[in-house]
């Protein structure tokens, strides 16, 4: 049952598509408060529960931390980090035996107080007062998830090539560069279904063009790389170049379609590009505009992207710029004191993705002129939806892969997200255990994170680890950034042990495809934590470093450096299945703690009593593997698969599903 209350006038995010009317009664659970901007508070018990946020640092369960709902470009996830690129507002309660979802549906910045500030209390406060709330009740948090989740409609689907290992790195930089990282995966036999441009193919980053120097003649290269079952896949940044006679910038002015100042003039910062403007993406003649951009890449045989910097991320504006120079200026007549320079040096350092220049720009939406402050979460969705809706329109009959940096509930219609900028750290390999499920519960089932670490330099061990978890991602990138040391899986010694563990990930991927698609179809989550399963099981509800996988598996990843395996809790009897030297043995388990050896060039996972999942044989890229041929195995009698083209839209059909039997 899921209830809209409205306070204020709130902005249509169109993040809820299901039509709920508004609620009769007062908001149920919360003590509201509407003095300055808008307050909720709920008194809870030590044994209670906050699940949710998506894509936020923290625990599984929330509590005991706060977080800010503010799209932010902060390549430090730390644990002191409040906001990433995600604003997703959507908990689920666990009161005692009760337990309901709400929804906070505003664009603008949101805190949630979990227990932080008051051990007993959470509080959520926005300082706009115009918001919609809904209110979900069930009877488990399965249900209320389901409920959320078919209130904002189905979860975007990628084609199926996207479910294979993809390599990227900031940045091939050019064909030859690009053939490399093909021929280092082929020679050894290590599977690879993409590889992605970044930045540097385009010219002068420039959107929507590439660069000739370096990959002329792109679509003959897409033609190349495809015949070898590898597609190229090239990120879009938000900003657009100030540059005469390119006609994206042209036409954008011509038209009004940038964010414009107080003055109404475009609003300039600085980027990649250098200085740019931003689409106004909250207007949908500017999405339209925008979106049909993609087709000059995909008239070149392209069919996956990535959008970055939508936050938007902003380097500097052209106010920072003028003040900057102001006050160098001034200090260089003065004389030289320490403060003052630091002064300065603190000035240019918090320029970035600062507060005052998201103040200073506006857009027109459909709903008013609005302060980009006032709506800033909504922007990396509208750059989706944007290229989401295009890629519809170009290619009706197609599913493209597309995912997103920052990200708004709603926007998981469109794309899937991948997680920015983490670093080569144990820790964001568990970081990454913890965000899963609460990116599902959110929407978001396309998901990954960087593999091996994109900030600093990985190390062989740390990378075996996260791949060991990422086969089990949908999305299964490995990632770098510029300057970092070289993480393509051929780069180390042993090659054969980081391909017998992406062997595996193609064996898995009948399972996982079929997972992800009963998710995406049924509005269920594909990770799930532990607490959901068995929640009234005590240790199963503290577990936060495993996770169930769709309605058959369980994983529990290492991810400490120099471990001999780890301690897993088997919530119930399971069946062990260990991947050593490329071949699997299974061993009976029982519910209980034990402590499982793994070393770094096995995988072990398990899979649930009376359940078995489907296995192929590994092929080089996912169009090669041999669907025909599948053994079951664990300990159940069945299994149903979803099979389909992998490209087309029939998503429905009953001929999609087959019950594979012993
Ligand atoms: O300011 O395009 O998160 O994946 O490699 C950095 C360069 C811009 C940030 C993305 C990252 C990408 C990088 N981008």
């Amino acid at each position: 049952m899921i209830k809209k209350y409205h306070f204020g006038k709130p902005y249509n995010t169109e993040a809820v598509i299901l039509p709920v009317p508004l609620a009769t009664d007062t908001l149920p659970y919360f003590e509201v408060s509407a003095e300055k901007g808008l307050s909720f508070k709920l008194k809870l018990e030590k044994s209670d529960a906050v699940y949710g946020l998506g894509e936020a640092m923290r625990g599984i369960n929330k509590r005991g931390y706060i977080y800010n709902s503010f799209c932010s470009d902060d390549p430090n996830h730390t644990e002191a980090t409040r906001s990433l690129y995600g604003a997703h507002n959507f908990i689920v309660i666990e009161m005692g035996e009760k337990v309901f979802g709400a929804f906070f549906d505003t664009p603008s910045t949101l805190t949630f107080d979990v227990c932080y500030t008051a051990f007993d209390t959470l509080r959520i406060t926005c300082e706009n007062e115009n918001m919609a709330v809904y209110i979900i009740d069930g009877d488990s948090i399965y249900d209320i998830v389901k409920e959320f989740r078919n209130a904002i409609g189905r979860s975007y689907i990628p084609p199926m090539w996207a479910f294979g290992y993809t390599q990227s790195r900031w940045s091939y930089i050019d064909k030859a560069d690009v053939r490399r990282i093909a021929k280092g995966y082929r020679d050894l036999g290590i599977p690879l279904d993409a590889i992605y441009l970044d930045i540097d193919y385009m010219e002068r980053y420039k959107d929507f063009t590439v660069n000739e120097e370096n990959f002329g003649n792109l679509p003959e290269f897409v033609e190349e790389m495809k015949a070898d079952g590898i597609r190229l896949v090239p990120i879009i940044d938000a900003g657009v170049k100030i540059e005469e006679g390119y006609d994206v910038y042209e036409e954008g002015i011509r038209n009004n379609y940038f964010c414009s100042d107080k003055d109404n003039k475009p609003f300039k910062a600085c980027v990649w590009p250098g200085m740019t403007h931003f689409p106004d993406f909250l207007n949908p003649q500017v999405r339209t505009w925008f979106g049909a951009k993609y087709k000059i890449l995909t008239d070149m045989g392209i069919e996956g992207f990535w959008n970055d910097m939508n936050e938007p991320a902003i380097f500097f504006s052209q106010n920072s710029v003028d003040e900057t120079h102001r006050k160098i200026k001034k200090m260089a007549d003065e004389e030289f004191s320490v403060d003052k320079f630091n002064e300065l040096k603190f000035y240019i350092g918090s320029r970035q993705n600062c507060n005052e220049d998201y103040s200073a720009f506006y857009h027109n939406t459909p709903e008013g002129r609005f302060c980009h402050k006032d709506v800033h979460n909504l922007y990396g969705y509208n750059m989706t939806r944007s290229a989401g809706e295009a890629l519809d329109k170009i290619e009706p009959s197609k599913r493209h892969l597309l995912f997103s940096r920052a990200s708004y509930i709603g926007m998981h219609r469109y794309g899937g997200i991948w997680t920015g900028d983490n670093h080569s750290w144990w820790s964001h390999i568990l970081n990454e255990i913890k965000v899963l499920p609460s990116l599902n519960m959110c929407g978001f089932l396309y998901v990954g994170a960087d593999l091996g670490g994109f900030g600093c330099d990985t190390s062989r061990d740390l990378l075996l680890r996260w791949l060991s978890l990422g086969i089990f991602t949908p999305l299964m990138r490995n990632h770098a950034a510029a300057g970092t040391r070289e993480q393509e899986c051929f780069c180390f010694e042993n090659p054969e042990d980081f391909k017998h563990i992406i062997d595996l990930r193609y064996r898995l991927i009948p399972y996982l495809y079929s997972e992800f698609m009963k998710a995406s179809l049924e509005n269920e989550m594909m990770f799930k934590p532990l607490a959901f399963e068995f929640p009234k099981d005590e240790v199963a509800r503290h577990t936060e470093d495993q996770l169930l996988i769709g309605n058959e598996l369980m994983i529990a990843p290492v991810y400490t450096q120099n471990a001999l395996g780890r301690y897993v809790y088997l919530p119930e009897d399971m069946t062990a299945v260990r991947m050593t030297g490329g071949e699997l043995s299974y061993t009976e388990m029982h519910k209980g703690h034990h402590f499982v050896e793994i070393a770094e060039n096995e995988v072990v996972f398990f899979i649930r009593a009376g359940k078995a999942i489907p296995l192929c044989k590994a092929a080089k890229c996912v169009e090669d593997l041999d669907l025909d041929t599948i053994e079951l195995v664990g300990t159940g009698k069945e299994y149903l698969l979803y099979t389909d083209d992998g490209f087309s839209k029939d998503y429905e059909n009953p001929a999609n599903f087959k019950t594979l039997k012993k």
